[in-house]
């Protein structure tokens, strides 16, 4: 603890005047500079970014920053309190005597404390985990013909957008890597206002209506009594909701699939789930549905490695997302839309108002509009991640809500939410929340309120002229579709809404076998978590309203040697077409860009092996780090310093998505001797990584029992072909003809 004993006080004031003698000497020269006085402003955006590049290299090394009293001055701002009163001492509270009593007199003690007690707001309800990052999105073409929405008006038209990527389940410090749904919302800071397109990265919901929300939310929560399990759905009662309420079938396909278990935020679809209304600035309406394609592919993990990647390291794509922007390697998506009218609606399978249902593309194609781009992180997390408050009716003209009921009730509670969390009505005066629009009206006042009225109206109509504030505009202002609506008010589900089965089947009858596989596995995984027989069994009644062969698959996992009756369907399933762009794993990816080569190394690796890789790997657009058995102290065979990423220890192959070993032999027996280097290379076998090798690595395999042999092995031979041939096959995502878990 630093003290403020009389003598260091002594020798502090000394050290002071010597520190004001230096800067007054310093400051001189400054003055003559005119150019920078001029420029306040250049000068300020040098100091941030310096201040940027200073926090992402690390802690300066001048030998006053290892003092424990850090004072101001030498180009060091003055601290101060809240109400900018200079503060002298921030290591020690104000005392009578030196060993006596605190006194309650100390200001700066009691509102530094005061503050610290309120530093947190409450969580999200759901989606309380997530990462936000900002960027734009650009319109590839004027498409007033389908939407007056502001950002599709023109080609080439840039609109400013906050993205956040969630989970579901966990509290604010849970895992990244939770088999869950993953939130995928964002705010376009339009021209006319602020459009939030808050979807997820699963096309279809578990409900149909907003009604049974809470239920869902409280049934996967960890439960009530116990407090645990934590960001899982492997428990009773999650699994005991699901079972009695067969609309959530469709849905737990997708998230029992490895889209559950998405490799980075970058490489996730996403979907704005409900259908929404196109309006163009005559007023003829379309239905539309939104989907967001990831120019990296869609790629997910495998369970075992997400069961890993969260222990090695639980911010794995917070931190994936971070370094990406970090690198200039921007994430990027295409918006796309599914667009269709009332004879196609009245035409297809089921009712285009329930979300637990998808429109196929093969049946209505995606339209690229335009696409996002994420080129910068957040400057602080809490002011940008945790205060940005979506809301789904934050809606602009050109785009309108239609009756699913489950859109409606989230038109409630997100705005109400908001006042929950951010404690004030007035949550769009944060940076974050404020359109970059103008914003003109009457409401005034509440908790923290920033922008307020001037002058003397604020009510409309009134008398006061050219000082009356602002008036209402027929021209521009927001109209709602004025679709034609009736009937009897009944709290009844519709029929259309009753088929709880096809879609579900469609869903896993268009996956490949690998991904039937892990469906399956992951059931009963979940289920195996589940105490109560009479759940598990359930959920084998619905799964054989799915497909007879899950539902074995699921009771021969489990051990059930009787196999129930099915569970009695509201409508009786259809075999409908299935969809193969359904399926993540139908064809390899065009590119292995965005992904990570980890290489494990040794002193006195082969530097041309290196070398070449290093080019392959970099000319496809994936990053290259090195692992090895310490941080610092390994060159390669040349006596190049190599610079190392991870400590083996902390740097597990599950934190890759392909790997290389580059060893001597004396380096390879004395890794092979390590558990961790081990693992490494276990690991990647086992995950169906693709593995390239040195000879001399044999040691460090043949200790793991891993045969190099199998599919998916390249042996380096410091050649560049054979390099770019290793990353060719890395295309393919997974060997997953080699046994995989
Ligand atoms: Fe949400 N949801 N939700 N949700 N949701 C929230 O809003 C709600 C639903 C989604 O990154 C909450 O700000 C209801 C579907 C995302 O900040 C809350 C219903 C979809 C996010 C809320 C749904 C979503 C939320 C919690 C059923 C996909 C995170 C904190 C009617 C289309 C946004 C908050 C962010 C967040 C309510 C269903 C997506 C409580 C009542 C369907 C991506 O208001």
């Amino acid at each position: 603890m630093p003290s403020n004993t009389t003598k260091n006080a002594a020798k502090k004031n000394a050290a002071k005047k010597n520190a004001a003698k230096k800067s007054a000497a310093k400051k001189a020269p400054k003055k003559q500079s005119a150019a920078k006085k001029n420029a306040p402003n250049q000068t300020s955006k040098k100091q941030t970014a310096e201040q940027t590049a200073k926090n992402t290299t690390g802690p300066s090394d001048r030998p006053s920053d290892s003092a424990t009293h850090q004072t101001a001055g030498d180009g060091v701002a003055t601290m101060t309190t809240q109400q900018g009163v200079a503060i002298a001492d921030d290591q020690n509270s104000l005392t009578v005597g030196t060993r006596g009593p605190v006194s309650l007199e100390d200001f700066q003690l009691r509102e530094k404390l005061f503050h610290f007690d309120h530093e947190r707001i409450p969580e999200r309800v759901v989606h309380a985990r997530g990462y936000g990052a900002k960027g734009y999105f650009e319109s590839y073409d004027d498409q007033s013909q389908l939407t007056a929405a502001a950002p599709f008006s023109e080609a080439g038209k840039r609109t400013e957008v906050f993205v956040r990527f969630s989970t579901v389940a966990g509290s604010a410090g849970s895992p990244d890597l939770a088999r869950d749904t993953r939130g995928f919302a964002v705010k376009f800071y339009t021209d006319a206002g602020n459009w939030d397109l808050v979807g997820n990265n699963i096309p279809v919901f578990f409900i149909q209506d907003a009604m049974k929300f809470p239920d869902l939310v409280h049934s996967v929560k960890p439960e009530p009594d116990r407090g645990f399990p934590q960001a899982q759905s492997a428990h009773d009662n999650f699994w005991d909701f699901v079972s009695l309420m067969p609309e959530s079938m469709h849905h737990l396909m997708w998230v029992m699939s490895d889209r559950g278990i998405p490799r980075s935020f970058r490489m996730m679809e996403g979907f704005g789930v409900h259908t929404f209304r196109f309006v163009t600035a005559s007023g003829e309406s379309s239905y539309v549905k939104f989907h967001w394609k990831p120019k990296l592919g869609v790629q997910s993990v495998v369970w075992n490695e997400a069961v890993k990647i969260n222990g090695a390291d639980p911010d794995f794509h917070r931190r994936d997302l971070w370094n990406a922007i970090e690198a200039g390697d921007y994430p990027e998506w295409e918006l796309g839309v599914q667009v269709f009218d009332d004879a196609f609606a009245d035409e297809f399978d089921f009712d285009i108002l329930d979300a637990t249902k998808l429109i196929p593309e093969e049946l209505v194609p995606v339209t690229p509009l335009g696409r996002m781009v994420l080129d910068q992180r957040v400057d602080n997390f809490f002011a940008e991640t945790e205060q940005v408050a979506f809301c789904t009716q934050n809606v602009i003209p050109g785009i309108d809500f239609t009756n699913d009921p489950l859109l409606a009730g989230r038109n409630f509670s997100y705005l109400d939410t908001q006042l929950k969390r951010l404690g004030s009505p007035n949550f769009t005066h944060l940076p974050v929340n404020a359109p970059r629009c103008p914003v003109a009206h009457f409401q005034q006042d509440g908790h923290m309120a920033m922008q307020s009225l001037s002058g003397r109206a604020n009510y409309e109509p009134n008398s006061w002229g050219d000082d009356g504030g602002p008036r209402e505009n027929p021209d521009t202002g927001y109209r709602s579709f004025p679709a034609e609506e009736g009937g009897e008010k009944r709290k009844l589900r519709p029929e259309s809404f009753a088929d709880h089965y096809s879609q579900a089947r469609m869903f896993y009858r268009s996956q490949t076998e690998i991904e039937q596989q892990h469906i399956a596995d992951a059931i009963v995984f979940e289920l195996s978590k589940v105490e109560t027989h009479a759940i598990r069994t359930r959920i084998v009644a619905s799964l054989l309203n799915v497909d007879n062969d899950l539902a074995q698959q699921v009771a021969d996992g489990l051990g059930i040697d009787e196999m129930p009756d099915p569970l009695e369907p509201e409508a009786t399933p259809i075999d409908v077409a299935t969809s193969p762009a359904l399926s993540m794993l139908a064809d390899d990816l065009e590119s292995f860009a965005g992904r990570r080569l980890g290489v494990l190394v040794s002193n006195g690796a082969d530097a041309k092996t290196l070398r070449m890789l290093r080019k392959a790997a970099e000319a496809e657009g994936m990053m290259v780090e090195l692992v090895a058995a310490t941080r610092e102290g390994v060159s390669d065979s040349d006596g190049n310093s190599l610079q190392i990423a991870e400590k083996i220890d902390g740097g597990p192959s599950v934190l890759f998505d392909a790997v290389a070993v580059v060893t001597t032999e004396e380096g390879a027996s004395k890794l092979a001797a390590m558990p961790p280097a081990r693992d490494f290379v276990s690991d990647a076998h086992a995950h169906g990584k693709f593995v390239a090798h040195v000879g001399a690595a044999a040691a460090i395999f043949d200790s793991a029992g891993v045969d190099t042999g199998a599919a998916g092995y390249t042996s380096l031979d410091g050649s560049r072909k054979n390099a770019d041939a290793f990353i060719e096959s890395c295309r393919s995502v997974r060997a997953w003809d080699r046994s995989t878990d």
